[in-house]
């Protein structure tokens, strides 16, 4: 339904190149709601975990110690099929797969400089938003132009 969440963040080569406001654009003028937002340099731990999927891959250590690397601008967007749609805008893993109009087609070129992260799943969802933020950290509101945007 239209109360759909996804886990999306920048990742610090986003941050360090100064794609975050152009990546909060595009989620926002889709019409989707920022409903948390927040800038951290996650622990080794917490990168561990976010990634707890890829634990045992050879490029494991290395996405860790990237992601743990700097800061990073971790987000929830709210909105009908947000997880699915949200992919779709990022584009492919593999950056030179991404097209052109996606955020990885449109600004990336290595797999490891990918730029943002988002929920693969309803259920992955869940789990990254709860290890990420608390409850109290996620706002309950309505923007007025939700019946512009949905009908
Ligand atoms: P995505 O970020 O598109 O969900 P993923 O969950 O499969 O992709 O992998 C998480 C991140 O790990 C990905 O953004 C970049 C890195 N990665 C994935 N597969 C890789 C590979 N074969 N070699 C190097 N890095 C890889
Ligand atoms: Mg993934």
């Amino acid at each position: 339904g239209s109360r759909e969440r996804s886990f999306i963040m920048v990742k610090p080569d986003g941050v360090h190149r100064g794609l975050v406001g152009d990546i909060i654009k595009r989620f926002e003028q889709r019409g989707y709601k920022l409903v948390g937002i927040k800038v951290i340099v996650p622990s080794r731990e917490l990168a561990a975990k976010h990634y707890a999927e890829h634990d045992g891959k050879p490029f494991f250590p290395k996405l860790v110690d990237f992601l743990s690397s700097g800061a990073v601008v971790a987000m929830v967007f709210e909105g009908k099929d947000v997880v699915k749609t949200g992919r779709t805008m990022i584009g492919a893993t593999n950056p030179l797969a991404s097209a052109p109009g996606t955020i990885r087609g449109d600004f990336g070129i290595d797999m490891g400089r990918n730029i943002i992260h988002g929920s693969d799943s309803v259920d992955s969802a869940m789990r990254e938003i709860a290890l990420w933020f608390k409850a109290d950290e996620l706002a309950d509101y309505e923007p007025v132009a939700t019946p512009w945007l949905y009908e």
